[in-house]
């Protein structure tokens, strides 16, 4: 099934109801199930005389809107391909994901358009760029009328990759509707839910697990611009939502603000859940007891859709992220990739419809990430380390076999930054590892071995022109060497309070 027709149900029995609120703090406006079906028919024939066509990449670089959600739904009609892109990317990572996809279009909005039109971005030289508040401007046209298949692609999505270079995760129609359809099961989707989302639009925790799930069971989602912890606060309290969903940081900031103003009431709300990085279980309990809801925590990835959840009517253990969705099989195993007894500490690997084929013109990527059993059935290889318990069959997550850092849900690659320092004149040699901390979960610290002394502003300025802000490392610390091993090998786990 393609989206548009899962789309296509809520359409047909409750044209007239609200799918969707963006209130950004002064003004609330609506666009009920036939309203946005209208208004991404129209933009889909405005993109088509552009010249935009199925298979074609169209890159989006926006903050969360009413034309967000239209431009989605226009490409889905349009089979063509939406490249959502962190709006917190700069120069060198908008310059590397740019070339690499090539996009007929890219779609940006006028907060945000300033960062495309840095003189310093070289984007190549036929790429059309427009603001999508420029392209509402016609009378309703009928969409054209293209079929899409459920294994074409709709959605290359970037995820950090650990050559320094992120990576285009190719997810077909099919691989969004098993994440969705699996999740609306699972987690008791009803039409009357009202979904509070104040997670970016550009990634898959906002994009697939809040806007699709809502779209798909004819639900209604209120979109925020960004997270704001009082604005947050204040419409959990309204009585009008019964569903949010938040990575780990937005949950530390609602128990810091909930300790010193206990007074809130989600009494309405059905549902709390979390995702995109661990939850720890301190901040699962003191939820519980500020709100008295037990957040239901999950578990998934760019290149998979969701893969575990807890459940909604059985026991939500803090600490854990549940059992496989539906449609999803797991595996935990050993270095030679053989199955290892529950309990027993491994990488997980997963397969299912949810999982997504290949990495976009990286043939070389995505033959290191799947291995074959021996049924020749092919295992995404998560790089997630974990156990299954084996009393409950719940998964504990325990870090990543790869270098991975998560900070507040959004993915950091040492490799990346090193790179970057390493540019910088007088750094000789760099290490970046992930610190534990209360708020982001981890943040990224440097090391480096300098040649002379040099002032560590003009680093960190160096750095910020390179790099997105939540990649910046928070601390550089100068030392004598780098521990290595006889072999010569970096071992970053005798670094300093690493
Ligand atoms: C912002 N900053 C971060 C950061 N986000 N630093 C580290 N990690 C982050 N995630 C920086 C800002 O650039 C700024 O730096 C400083 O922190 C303070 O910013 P802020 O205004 O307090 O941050 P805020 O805008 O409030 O953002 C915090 C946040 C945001 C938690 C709301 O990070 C966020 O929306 N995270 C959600 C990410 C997400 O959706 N992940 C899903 C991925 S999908 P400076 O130096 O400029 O002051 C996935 C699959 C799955 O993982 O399973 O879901
Ligand atoms: P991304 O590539 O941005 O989609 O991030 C996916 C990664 O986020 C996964 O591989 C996990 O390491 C991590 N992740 C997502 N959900 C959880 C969770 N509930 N607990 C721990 N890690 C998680």
């Amino acid at each position: 099934m393609n989206l548009s027709s899962l789309f296509s149900i809520p359409l047909q029995q409750t044209p007239n109801k609200p799918a969707l609120v963006v209130d950004d703090g002064s003004q609330a406006l609506t666009w009920t199930y036939a309203e946005l079906d209208s208004q991404a028919n129209t933009l889909a024939s405005q993109l088509y005389q552009i010249g935009v066509r199925p298979g074609d990449r169209v890159a989006l670089y926006a903050g969360n809107s009413g034309a967000f959600v239209i431009a989605y739904l226009a490409l889905l009609h349009l089979g063509a391909i939406m490249v959502p892109i962190n709006l917190r990317y700069r120069q060198r990572e908008l310059e590397h994901i740019l070339s690499d996809c090539r996009p007929r279009l890219i779609l940006t909005d006028g907060k945000n358009a300033v960062h495309l039109r840095s003189p310093a971005l070289q984007l190549a030289h036929e790429t059309q760029c427009l603001r999508l508040e420029d392209l509402f401007h016609t009378t309703s046209n009928p969409a054209p009328s293209i079929r899409v298949n459920s294994d074409d692609t709709a959605l290359i999505m970037y995820t950090s990759g650990t050559t320094g270079h992120s990576k285009g995760a190719m997810i077909s129609h099919n691989n969004v509707v098993a994440t969705v359809t699996g999740l609306l099961s699972a987690w008791y989707w009803q039409q009357d839910d009202v979904l509070l989302l104040t997670l970016p639009l550009f990634h898959v925790h906002g994009l697939i697990v809040g806007l699709t799930c809502s779209l798909a069971k004819g639900a209604t989602v209120i979109l925020h611009p960004s997270f704001q912890v009082q604005a947050t606060l204040n419409c959990l309290s309204s009585g009008e939502p019964t569903l949010f969903f938040a990575v780990p940081t937005i949950y530390y900031r609602l128990i810091q603000a909930l300790t010193e103003e206990p007074k809130a009431d989600f009494s309405q709300m059905r549902l709390f859940c979390s995702g995109s990085a661990p939850l720890a279980a301190e901040d699962h309990r003191r939820f519980q007891s500020l709100t008295g809801h037990v957040i239901l925590e999950r578990y998934g990835m760019t290149e998979t859709g969701m893969n575990f959840s807890n459940p909604y009517a059985g026991p939500r253990r803090a600490g854990t992220v549940g059992l496989p969705l539906p449609g999803v099989s797991a595996r935990i195993v050993d270095q030679d990739f053989q199955d290892v007894p529950a309990g027993t500490e491994g990488q997980l690997l997963v397969r299912g419809s949810n999982v997504f084929s290949a990495y976009w013109e990286d043939s070389a990527a995505t033959a290191a990430s799947f291995v074959h059993d021996h049924l020749q059935q092919r295992w995404f290889c998560t790089g997630d380390l974990g156990f299954i318990d084996p009393e409950t069959g719940y998964l504990a997550l325990l870090g990543r076999s790869h270098e991975l850092i998560l900070s507040g849900g959004f993915n950091v690659y040492p490799r990346e930054i090193e790179e970057v320092l390493l540019q910088y004149v007088g750094i000789q040699e760099a290490a970046v590892v992930g610190q534990s901390h209360t708020e982001w979960g981890q943040i990224p610290v440097a090391y480096l071995v300098v040649n002379d002394a040099f002032d560590t502003a003009q680093l960190e300025d160096h750095c910020r022109q390179q790099l997105a802000s939540f990649k910046l490392p928070r601390a550089f610390h100068i030392i004598e060497e780098m521990p290595r091993n006889a072999m010569g090998k970096l071992q970053k786990f005798l670094l300093p309070n690493n």
